[in-house]
């Protein structure tokens, strides 16, 4: 049994009280989690650590940066192994979804650090200078799905631009940050830079987000966690990222290539268990290609392989969200069931004939379910893809319409023939219940520092 312990200034420890973290795929405890109750003792570590590391220059960091991407790559079979046993997905989408996206984080902001450029303003009889300085201490908290990729996504620009953090992973999947603050302690990253605690979302997270020297909130969760998050941030004035929940749609029009939209459709609706903010949970057809479209993703779907959902609590949440369908009309056309096996099993479900404002269709499951429905023009796809209080992400599949119909979802990002294709440069959040901010490029640099201008007037 691994004994997860909090990283503190460089020091390894626990606390008095530890709970278990239970593996999804047979419901076994994986390791022990230190239950930290208060975020003092990591604040004054980071606050020891600020100057040195504010006053690092940017290349320098860009350096360490370097540093942790590779001591990762070293050891990514065993982040993939750590990563697949504390959320149950598939070995292979851990490795090549979750453990290299995690080191390519780091590489990005790496080089994304070295080619910034100055900003410079020029008025006629003088010079303005941005420069962007560190806010000082930063709290990274982040969700199970995607444990490491997301807590990295945020990590890496964070010190890029001089911040010393405090990340809080998920009390559900706590393995991998776990790892990267021993491989950080391996390869000397000085003491504080960066702090990891353990713990419950109620009490070591509201502790981070209600602390007076931390001085920006990210955090990626549920839209009620954000909410309460949010509240107890706002009045602090705090800078706050959110990336929120989701009720994504992946439009399919009249003239769709089924062979390439299929394969990507289903993808977008079952990996990682739909487990993903940015999933396709809501399908939406052409009543033109309805038929054909149903009886290919129904057979695509026989070999699409998926893990369990995160634990017994979330696939009895997604259980009753299934009952929800049938009671408002619903028809199951694939799965429906838990699978009969230890650990939190789900079959991938396929549901039509609801309404798209059923509550099934508008609330966010985040597990192995979608809804198909018809449409029977590009304007009413478009409006029922924006009729839910989510605006994070979505696809259109078309050969000649996708990126028109696209520019009018209301959301964070959509994709046009395919899904989830990520360059790391561009801006990653949502609108509405899905978030506020971006992240990614110089939408996360921007967060992490704060610009001032010098404005100097020639003589
Ligand atoms: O979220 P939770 P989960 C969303 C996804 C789904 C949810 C699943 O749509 O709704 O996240 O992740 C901590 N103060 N996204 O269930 O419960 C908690 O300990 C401070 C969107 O983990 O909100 C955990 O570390 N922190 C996303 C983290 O918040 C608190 C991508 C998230 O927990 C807290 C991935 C509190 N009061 C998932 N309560 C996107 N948009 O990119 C809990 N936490």
């Amino acid at each position: 049994m691994i004994e997860v312990m909090n990283l503190i200034g460089g020091e390894f420890v626990t606390t008095s009280e530890v709970f278990d973290d239970i593996s999804p795929i047979d419901n076994t405890i994986i390791a022990s989690v230190p239950r930290t109750k208060s975020a003092d003792s990591a604040v004054i570590a980071a606050e020891t650590a600020a100057l040195s590391w504010g006053n690092l220059s940017l290349i320098d960091r860009c350096k360490w940066l370097d540093r942790i991407a590779d001591a990762l790559e070293e050891r990514i079979d065993e982040i993939a192994e750590l990563e697949s046993l504390d959320t149950g997905k598939p070995k292979k989408v851990a490795l090549n979804v979750d453990a290299r996206r995690s080191v390519n984080n780091f590489r990005f902001f790496a080089n994304f650090g070295r080619e910034m450029k100055d900003e410079i303003f020029v008025m006629k009889d003088a010079t303005n200078y941005v420069i962007r300085k560190p806010i000082g201490i930063v709290g990274l908290i982040s969700p199970w799905n995607l444990p490491l990729y997301l807590l990295s996504w945020k990590i890496a620009p964070a010190l890029l631009m001089g911040n010393v953090v405090i990340a809080k992973p998920s009390e559900i999947t706590p393995l991998t940050a776990y790892i990267l603050g021993k491989i950080c302690v391996d390869i000397g990253l000085p003491d504080g830079v960066l702090n990891i605690l353990n713990g419950y979302g109620p009490e070591i997270g509201q502790k981070i987000v209600e602390h007076p020297k931390i001085k920006a909130i990210s955090f990626t969760g549920g839209t009620e966690t954000g909410r309460q998050v949010a509240a107890t941030a706002a009045p602090l004035f705090k800078k706050l990222s959110l990336e929120l929940g989701g009720k994504n749609a992946s439009i399919v029009l009249d003239d769709a290539d089924l062979e390439k939209t299929i394969p990507g459709v289903l993808r977008a609706s079952f990996l990682n268990s739909g487990q993903i903010c940015l999933c396709g949970s809501r399908i939406l057809v052409h009543s033109s290609i309805y038929d054909s479209f149903i009886s290919k993703y129904l057979e695509g779907l026989k070999d699409f392989e998926i893990g369990p959902v995160i634990n017994n609590a979330h696939r009895d949440k997604v259980l009753s969200y299934i009952e929800l369908a049938k009671s408002e009309g619903g028809e199951i056309i694939a799965g429906g069931n838990i699978i009969d096996r230890k650990g939190a099993w789900i079959e991938p479900t396929v549901i039509t004939g609801l309404s798209h404002e059923s509550r099934t269709a508008t609330e966010e499951i985040f597990g192995p379910v979608v809804t198909i429905h018809k449409f029977d023009s590009d304007s009413e796809a478009i409006s029922i893809a924006n009729s839910t209080n989510y605006g994070l992400a979505g696809s259109v599949w078309s050969k000649s319409r996708g990126k028109s119909v696209a520019e009018k979802i209301e959301s964070g990002m959509v994709w046009v023939n395919t899904w989830l294709h990520r360059d790391l440069r561009v801006p990653f959040g949502g609108v509405k219940d899905s978030g506020v901010g971006r992240e990614g490029g110089m939408w996360s640099i921007s967060f992490f520092s704060e610009a001032v201008n010098v404005c100097v007037m020639e003589d």
